[in-house]
């Protein structure tokens, strides 16, 4: 990061403050991972991503943005990353999983809302995310009241555009969503300053699809094994993590590479935990880097997670976008609405499919049990735990319920209920 210190200062980050933060992260990220046991070797290169994220990551967005590529800020997986890549663009996500700046956020947001979206608001008011500066402007979403609201005063420090995501599956919504692509690919030319062409964005796609491919593979080695979880739970949120900041195509590789390994672990029946330790699913709202207290609190109290249903996990990885007798660009935009409209976020009603699928992918799993986990005052995850847990209930499948935020406060009081809820199973 050092070296990329007078750029960091050219796109407006506060040089000192952000290296402090950096140097947090860093030891942070040392003690909880790298102390892990029998790491795969290929954890090598995102050791190396954790410590580049803010400066040749960023370094590398910058020299895009010279070509008039678009550099996109998000908060969402409703976000069209395809269209980003298929103009040559990057498109990431912000900064929003540190408690160090929520009391700068408090200044202008109330203090009861969600925590990321605090976090998030913090980090533009103290110029501390390099991938925020580095944003031709950040693309929000009407998916909940404390987002869609935060954007108009997240506005008056950085340009924000908006996509109206409907909290409705019904055909006059889908229309008004399709729609919205076609104006986000609008906003997106505004920057590249020419026609962005069917074949680009197909090809965006495909880059993307390849993610997510590779994506689905990491998460099949680790949970579909019922005798060996080859790779931590920590290591596993932690490349997902890295897939909303890294350059798609060399991310995929390097996922691959990764992948390869844990099929020989598999094969060799190498475990990173030892015989029957209970395997958990999480559930809920996204991890955004650094949160990585559930994940600590579970693997140092003897269970292991084998992936999360949450947008930063199996949500934003289970669905391709088909590609099949795409011959022209509304039928393109149509795909497209097609995978993100099966997105199962709280935020829409009814939401039943997400039910479904979570049951599915338990029994898929054998896993043993189930953390149902939502950050504080996300009403919509929190709400819809209702129906979810009572449907687990009924199957009777064992589930833990954990509101949180990013203090690290409750820490101690999270790993009693974890240690408790894996004596129970
Ligand atoms: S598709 S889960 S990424 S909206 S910010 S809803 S935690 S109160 S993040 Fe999300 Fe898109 Fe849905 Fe996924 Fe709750 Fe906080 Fe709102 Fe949040």
């Amino acid at each position: 990061v050092q070296e990329h210190r007078s750029l960091l200062k050219d796109i407006g980050v506060d040089v000192d403050r952000h290296a402090k933060m950096m140097e947090m992260g860093l030891e942070s990220y040392k003690a909880q991972f790298m102390t892990q046991k029998n790491r795969p070797e290929a954890m090598k290169y995102f050791d190396w991503f954790m410590s580049e994220m803010q400066g040749q990551r960023i370094a590398e967005i910058n020299e895009l943005r010279k070509k008039k590529k678009p550099a996109i800020g998000a908060f969402c997986i409703f976000v069209p990353e395809e269209i980003i890549v298929g103009a040559g663009g990057a498109c990431f996500g912000l900064c929003g999983g540190s408690p160090a700046t929520i009391a700068d956020a408090e200044t202008e947001l109330p203090r009861n809302i969600c925590p990321l979206i605090k976090s998030a608001h913090g980090f533009k008011l103290q110029k501390t995310c390099a991938y925020t500066q580095s944003s031709d402007f950040i693309y929000g979403e009407t998916t909940c009241e404390a987002k869609k609201k935060t954007w108009e005063i997240l506005n008056k420090h950085h340009p924000v555009k908006v996509m109206n995501i409907p909290h409705m599956k019904r055909e006059k919504d889908l229309k008004l969503w399709k729609e919205e692509l076609f104006e986000f690919k609008e906003h997106i030319q505004t920057i590249t300053q020419e026609e962005l062409s069917l074949e680009q964005m197909k090809e965006g796609v495909k880059i993307v699809n390849a993610k997510r491919e590779a994506l689905q593979r990491l998460d099949r080695l680790r949970s579909m094994n019922k005798d060996v979880v080859p790779i931590s739970g920590k290591d596993g949120l932690f490349v997902t993590q890295m897939g909303f900041l890294d350059d798609p195509v060399r991310y995929t590789q390097k996922v691959n590479e990764l992948c390869d390994e844990l099929e020989k672990r598999v094969e060799e029946k190498i475990s990173v935990f030892e015989k029957d330790t209970p395997r958990l699913m999480v559930l809920g709202t996204p991890f955004a880097p650094p949160n990585w207290k559930l994940h600590t609190a579970v693997e140092t109290s003897g269970g292991a997670i084998i992936n999360e249903e949450s947008c930063i996990g199996h949500r934003y990885y289970k669905d391709n976008v088909d590609l099949d007798d795409v011959k022209t660009e509304d039928e393109l935009m149509q795909k497209l609405l097609d995978k993100y409209s099966s997105v199962d976020c709280a935020c829409f009603t009814p939401n039943a499919p997400r039910i479904d699928k979570i049951l599915k992918m338990y029994k898929d799993r054998q896993a043993n049990g189930v953390i149902y986990y939502t950050l504080s005052f996300c009403h919509t995850y929190n709400v819809e735990a209702h129906l979810v847990t009572q449907a687990l209930e009924k199957e009777g499948i064992p589930c833990l319920v954990i509101e949180s935020d990013y203090s690290p406060e409750d820490a101690g009081q999270i790993k009693t209920r974890v240690e408790a809820f894996l004596e129970s199973i």
